[in-house]
Order: structure tokens, then sequence, then C-alpha cells
């Protein structure tokens, strides 16, 4: 049994996502950032953070990398070409897709106010755009980005899909809307959305 850590409408909607797709037994807390719960066992206060009895994991993409390699789906195996081209996915959308929807969020409502420079948000959605072009040419007819599978990275390019348009972003319509919306459109995604919907 595992316990998820942190409220849904955050990246720990990820993990959410990847434990229904394993069809594994799991709580959830849904504790907001910084609450009591979560500094407790993470001292940044981020989530979201994954029990596994007595051990703790931090970070969606590790917590979803560690579920797919112990569970055996979601993955290629680690030491494969696969395997290899798969990492080079879930860090493409670390740092060029994700890195500036965060930074946009922090500009936006995250940092305290006297902190924040609205002036960085143009920027953000044009590497963001940059990127959705790269990820467009990378893909070109894969179902999936790796091919026929799918994996940790597709969760995560699902996840920042659904961000980028919450922040009244536009995905590229053809190769990118329609990957996005294939992603988003397996019964996993939508059990998640249900539960993150309940929380
Ligand atoms: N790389 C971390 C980032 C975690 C993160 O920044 N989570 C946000 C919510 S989506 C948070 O807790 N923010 C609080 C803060 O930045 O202090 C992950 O993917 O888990």
């Amino acid at each position: 049994m595992y316990t998820l850590i942190g409220s849904p409408k955050t990246r720990v909607f990820r993990v959410l996502w990847c434990l229904e797709e394993l069809g594994l037994d799991y709580e959830l807390e849904p504790a907001p950032p910084h609450s009591p719960a979560i500094t407790a066992i993470n001292p940044s206060g981020k989530v979201p953070a994954l029990k596994d009895g007595d051990d703790v994991i931090i970070d969606s993409v590790a917590i979803c990398q560690y579920l797919a390699d112990k569970h055996g789906r979601l993955t290629h195996a680690a030491g494969t070409i696969a395997r290899a081209q798969q990492d080079s996915w879930t860090q493409f959308t670390v740092d060029d897709v994700e890195s500036p929807l965060w930074t946009n969020a922090k500009h936006s409502f995250v940092l305290p106010e006297d902190k924040r420079v609205p002036a960085v948000k143009p920027t953000c959605e044009y590497e963001f755009d940059r990127a959705m072009g790269v990820l467009g040419e990378r893909l070109g007819s894969q179902t999936y980005v790796t091919g026929e599978t799918f994996t940790v990275p597709d969760l995560l390019l699902g996840h920042c899909g659904g961000w980028a348009v919450n922040s009244g972003w536009t995905l590229p319509e053809g190769t990118v809307a329609d990957y996005i919306a294939r992603v988003r459109s397996r019964p996993a995604f939508n059990r998640a959305m249900e539960i993150r919907d309940r929380s």
C-alpha cells in the first residue's frame, strides 16, 4: 500500500495518474504545499511525496519512474537504447516544457508579490511554443514518444499539456494537440481526474 501526499491539483496529479495506470492500491492525503504533513517529510515543503512503507520519495518524476520500474510497466528496461530514448524525453519535458510553465506560474501566483517579475511571462510562453515545435518534430507520426508503448514521459507531457491550456496558452494544432489529446483520453487519466475533482 502506498500513500500519496499532496493536493492533486498540482504535480501530485502525475503520480495519481501513474498509480491509476498501474492499478495499484494507495491512499491519497491531499495536503497543500508547506502544510505540516509535507514539511515533516520534505524540508522544501513541495509536493508530491510518496510513502512506500517506511520510505519516502519526493519529486513527481522520481516517483513515477520508481513505480514504473518497480511494477515493470510504463517504462522500457534500464540499460536499453529504448530506455535511454525514454529518459531523453523525460529530460526534455522537464527542461524545455515544464520549466517555462513553472517560471510563468511562479511569477503569476507562487512567489511573494514583491518577488514577481511579470515581464518574464511572454518569454516563458515563447520558450514553451519553441518546445512544442521540437515536440512535434521529434514525435512525427509516432503514437507515443518512444513508439507504441505509453511511458513515463508521455504521462508528464500529458500533464504539462493541460497545465499549458490552464495557463491560457495554446497547443499547436495537428501533431502536438492530437498527441496531447490522445494521451489525456486514456481511461486511467479520466479516473485520476475524477479522484482529483472529488478531493
Ligand atoms: N520537481 C518537483 C517540483 C515540485 C513542486 O514544485 N511542486 C509544487 C506544486 S506543483 C510545490 O509544491 N510548490 C511549492 C513551492 O514551490 O514552494 C516535482 O516534480 O515534484
